[in-house]
């Protein structure tokens, strides 16, 4: 496997896990929500997980919680995209940009983005041709849900075999339509209610991740704060933390090379032990 991706000319070492911080521009329900505010609080908080040491910024204009209200493609739009902007000219931090739709990754390509992270892996109208013209890696993530919609669980007989399965299928459309198996990156898809997992089928996907490295792409993980550790401790999401750190531990060790999180300070200290326990 390639030891670094190409970033839109922003170069991600995979030889070492690097840490993707959650960055969600959505209006905050309790200001008054304005585009100023929105786009000043979302900086502000990309400034601090870059100063935390992540490697990567994943930009979302559109809540992906179960149930959540519909977001046009110009207000997704209009919300990433400066967002973007500022970040790639402020800062040598690799944006990726969060999105199922075509015009979106265009835009946030144009502005800077440098990965494309896509839970539906390009299988929406229009995204597969928007990727091979954007030329960046592409996240390809596992689901059978193409709404998030809190309950509804597709019945998995073994769920790595058919997260596979499905991984491997997409990867062949990409390359047909011209992208380069170099430019992709797999991901199983943790998240029960969102992704259509149950806690028994994520827990196992994390029992048995390394087996994802048998298709030789890099693979990303997001576990952070996800319903499937809570519904191990028994908690909320802000209670998550110590959980999420043990299965990016877990997942580390078996070899992720980008993990998704809310909470970018702990994730990095906690790889940070791992290599140096590694270098000994
Ligand atoms: C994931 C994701 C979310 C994930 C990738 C959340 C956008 C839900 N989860 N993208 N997005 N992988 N690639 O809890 O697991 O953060 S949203």
């Amino acid at each position: 496997m390639q030891t670094s991706l190409d970033c839109a000319g922003r170069i991600l070492d995979i030889t070492r896990p690097s840490v993707m911080g959650v960055l969600n521009v959505t209006p905050d329900s309790f200001s008054d929500g304005g585009r100023y505010t929105t786009l000043n609080k979302a900086l502000e908080h990309a400034r601090e997980m870059i100063s935390q040491g992540a490697g990567i910024i994943d930009v979302g204009g559109e809540s992906t919680r179960p149930n959540a209200q519909l977001v046009s493609e110009n207000e997704e739009i209009d919300r990433v995209v400066p967002v973007i902007e500022a970040l790639s000219v402020e800062s040598d931090v690799i944006v990726s940009i969060d999105t199922s739709s075509a015009r979106v990754m265009k835009a946030a390509v144009q502005a800077g983005a440098g990965i494309i992270n896509d839970v539906r892996a390009l299988s929406r109208p229009g995204a597969l041709e928007a990727a091979v013209e954007c030329g960046v890696p592409v996240v390809l993530m596992h689901s059978l849900v193409e709404q998030p919609v809190q309950g509804f669980v597709p019945e998995y007989n073994d769920v790595m075999e058919s997260v596979v399965e499905y991984l491997v299928e997409r990867v062949k459309v990409c390359e047909l339509a011209g992208i380069a198996k170099e430019k992709i990156i797999l991901d199983p898809g943790f998240g029960g209610g969102m992704f259509g997992k149950t806690p028994a089928y994520d827990l196992a996907l994390v029992k048995r991740f390394a087996e994802l490295h048998s298709l030789g792409m890099p693979v990303l993980a997001g576990v952070s704060r996800k319903s499937f550790i809570g519904s191990v401790l028994g908690n909320g999401a802000d209670e998550r933390l110590a959980g999420s750190l043990a299965v990016a531990l877990m997942l580390a060790q078996a070899g992720a090379q980008i993990v998704r999180v809310h909470d970018v300070k702990e994730t990095v200290d906690m790889l940070a032990m791992l290599e140096a326990v590694a270098a000994a």
